[in-house]
């Protein structure tokens, strides 16, 4: 029997695909060539799969125009380049890689917590263009974190993750806001305290972001939600561009409405609002969360798992919408 085709759609590890290529006849793009849409859609005629990552996006128009198409396995855990309703209706699976980055996720969230409040990268910078000529009190005094309040806006593994950090690591008192309660259970196992979104944004000395990206969470944070923070407060965002309103939060910045701003994800990325790049209290990063080389090799083994699983098991492991397993 001939093998099924699978589009690779972004370059990963040469292993990766070597393992691929022992179920399916793959077409790759360990070029890392920028597709269009319409290049996606050229290539994914005849494939059974699709290896995607966040930057593609599979909507109703590339499920119309590729019919043989059964499965689209991200490698990512956030999945909003899936119109998963839509794949749904077409009987395409989608599916994620949920558990094996969350650790180094919530890593990831602290550091830049740490770098924003401590005025790491300010400094840093300060130093490189050569401007340090003395020692003074105030030279990048930053804000606490140990012993601070901890705000956390969207409480899934990866947030729970921050709060046990924040809470057993460095002492701190953990607020969180999110669609639901945790579990008693849950929120013992990380010391979190649920308050209303409100209570949050006044409270809170660092508030991360590290909840889903939808039409309800899109600019969940813009100049409103900033004005109702502390002065010394600073804001770090490792969910979703579009979860911040950009323009607003450099005004605020610069308007010194909070402290600092640490980013990792942008609206429209890997386009960065102009004025996010002039104003210094802010650490920018280029969406690098999960990015240690074990947690992504683990993210594309258990993407393939997902496509092999499906495909050639009938088991996905990590299915989005299991309803079109039935
Ligand atoms: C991915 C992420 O690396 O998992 C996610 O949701 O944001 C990152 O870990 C990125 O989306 C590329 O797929």
């Amino acid at each position: 029997m001939s093998k099924q085709k699978i589009l690779v759609a972004r370059a990963v590890f040469p292993e990766t695909i070597a393992r691929l290529q022992q179920h399916f006849e793959v077409e790759h793009n360990q070029a890392d060539a920028a597709w269009s849409k319409h290049d996606l859609i050229a290539r994914l005629q005849g494939k059974a799969g699709a290896f995607t990552t966040g930057t593609e996006r599979i909507d109703a128009e590339v499920l119309a125009a590729c019919p043989e198409l059964k499965v689209c396995a991200n490698m990512a855990v956030g999945f909003n380049n899936f119109d998963l309703p839509a794949m749904t209706a077409r009987k395409v699976l989608g599916t994620n890689t949920p558990d094996v980055l969350t650790e180094t996720t919530a890593d990831f969230g602290f550091a830049l917590l740490m770098a924003t409040a401590r005025r790491i990268a300010e400094s840093e910078h300060y130093l490189r263009a050569g401007k340090w000529t003395k020692w003074s009190y105030d030279m990048f005094a930053g804000s606490d974190v140990h012993g601070s309040t901890l705000g956390i806006l969207g409480m899934g593994r990866i947030g729970q993750g921050i709060a046990r950090r924040g809470a057993h690591g460095f002492g701190m008192d953990v607020i969180y806001h999110n669609r639901s309660r945790l579990a008693p259970d849950l929120e013992a196992a990380c010391k979190a305290r649920y308050v209303s979104k409100e209570e949050l944004l006044k409270t809170a000395d660092h508030l991360v972001l590290v909840l889903p990206y939808s039409a309800e969470s899109h600019h969940a944070i813009g100049a409103k939600e900033i004005a109702q923070m502390k002065p010394t407060a600073t804001l770090v965002n490792i969910a979703r561009g579009g979860i911040v309103d950009d323009a607003a939060l450099a005004q605020a910045l610069r308007d010194k409405k909070i402290a600092a701003a640490g980013l990792d994800v942008f609206e429209g990325e890997p386009k960065v609002h102009p004025d996010l790049l002039t104003v210094p209290n802010v650490v920018l990063t280029p969406h690098i969360a999960s990015a240690t080389v074990p947690t992504r090799q683990a993210m594309a083994d258990l993407a393939a798992d997902n496509l092999i699983g499906f495909l050639v098991n009938g088991k996905p492991l990590t299915p989005l919408n299991p309803e079109v397993l039935k």
